[in-house]
């Protein structure tokens, strides 16, 4: 084990995008675990796009992060000691444990992993917070049905990658939107999506997603917002079903946009706009990794992953990440 424990830290609050400079990488001792406690080491970090918001300070559903604090966020690793019951040493664990190599936990929030199900990485992405997101942002909130037409934002990414295919998995008409030719390819390719595009190459959304949705638009599963969610609403058929994920288009942004009205769409079509927080599930989650799981065993669920090597470049994989760099899930692994 090593002597010292490297940590990212927050060292000032962004304005506008993220830099490296908003990050700094500190050296402590290794934690001591206390009674009842256990010693964990860090094999993978997740990136995530909720931390932009709690690098603000703004009250959210938590507090947000203090400067000098080390940045928080869900990781997987290694039980390397344990004085609590529940856990043994060699255990894989999963929770909230923050961007640092070495975390004490009592045990609190921490899931134990079966490295026999899926590789321990799953448990940031497919089957872990981005892979419940996928499934009750879309089947709870927006009631896919056969035939029906959904469209996904942020596509390629950890969520919107598994909610078009939980949405082909239903018999739905998929169409994906993201930012690089070869993520388009690759939904339509590798992933079963009906129809592509992408967003940075292309003028008129509204024109496209017409071409693209001929029957109009049933589902909207909105990662994005901004200028490509205004194009959907006004493709939206009655009785339309729209779920308000993410909005990373505006996280990034020192003034506020200023958009169109386009509430009026929603009166014409009876239709329904539910913002959702994955937390709200948590007493199903296992209904949904089960479910997630056996899809991906039966080879009707995908994942990719992005990794990054080394704490040290955990920033850069955050700010990489808000830019759009990565296919799939973004992670950090720690050697
Ligand atoms: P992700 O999609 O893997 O990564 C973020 C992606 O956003 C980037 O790869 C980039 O892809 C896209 N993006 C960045 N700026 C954009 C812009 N201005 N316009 C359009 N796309 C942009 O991240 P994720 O973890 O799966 O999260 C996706 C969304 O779900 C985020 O909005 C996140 O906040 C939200 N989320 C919500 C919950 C919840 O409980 N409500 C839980 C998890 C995630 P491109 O190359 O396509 O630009
Ligand atoms: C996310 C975006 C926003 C997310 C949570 C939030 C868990 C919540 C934000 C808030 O409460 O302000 O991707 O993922």
């Amino acid at each position: 084990m090593a002597e010292t424990n490297r940590q990212i830290t927050l060292a000032a609050r962004p304005v506008g995008y993220p830099k490296e400079s908003d990050f700094k990488l500190i050296e402590t001792p290794v934690p001591v675990p206390a009674e009842g406690e256990i010693l964990i080491r860090a094999l993978y970090l997740s990136v995530d796009p909720y931390m932009r918001g709690r690098m603000n300070d703004v009250k959210s559903y938590v507090p947000p992060i203090q400067i000098g604090e080390v940045m928080g966020g869900g990781v997987v690793g290694e039980v390397l000691e344990s004085d609590n019951p529940h856990f043994q040493e060699g255990d894989i664990v999963e929770g909230l444990l923050g961007w640092q190599e070495y975390a004490v936990s009592n045990g609190q929030g921490l899931r134990k992993i079966d490295p026999e199900i899926a590789p321990i990485s799953t448990a940031l992405g497919v089957l872990g917070m981005p892979g419940l997101t996928a499934y009750f942002g879309l089947l709870d909130i927006c009631d896919p049905k056969a035939g029906e037409t959904v469209v996904v934002s942020g596509a390629a990414g950890a969520v919107g990658s598994l909610v078009g295919q939980i949405a082909k998995i239903k018999g739905c008409r998929v169409v994906g939107i993201a930012g690089t030719d070869e993520k388009v390819a690759y939904l339509v390719n590798e992933l079963g999506f009906d129809a592509t595009f992408n967003y940075k190459t292309t003028d008129n959304y509204y024109q496209k997603l017409q071409e693209q949705c001929p029957g109009g638009i049933d589902v909207y599963f909105d990662n994005v917002g901004g200028e490509i969610t205004d194009a959907v609403f006004m493709l939206i058929n009655t009785k339309a079903r729209i779920s308000i994920c993410g909005q990373i288009s505006q996280y990034n942004l020192e003034k506020p946009e200023i958009g169109p009205r386009l509430l009026w769409t929603l009166i014409v079509k009876q239709a329904r706009v539910e913002g959702f927080l994955v937390f709200q599930f948590a007493d199903r989650y296992a209904e949904g990794i089960l479910q997630m799981a056996r899809w991906l065993k039966e080879g009707r669920l995908k994942y990719a992953e992005d990794i990054a090597e080394g704490i040290e470049n955990a920033p850069q994989a955050f700010i990489g990440m808000l830019k759009g760099q990565n296919t799939g899930k973004q992670l950090v692994r720690i050697s």
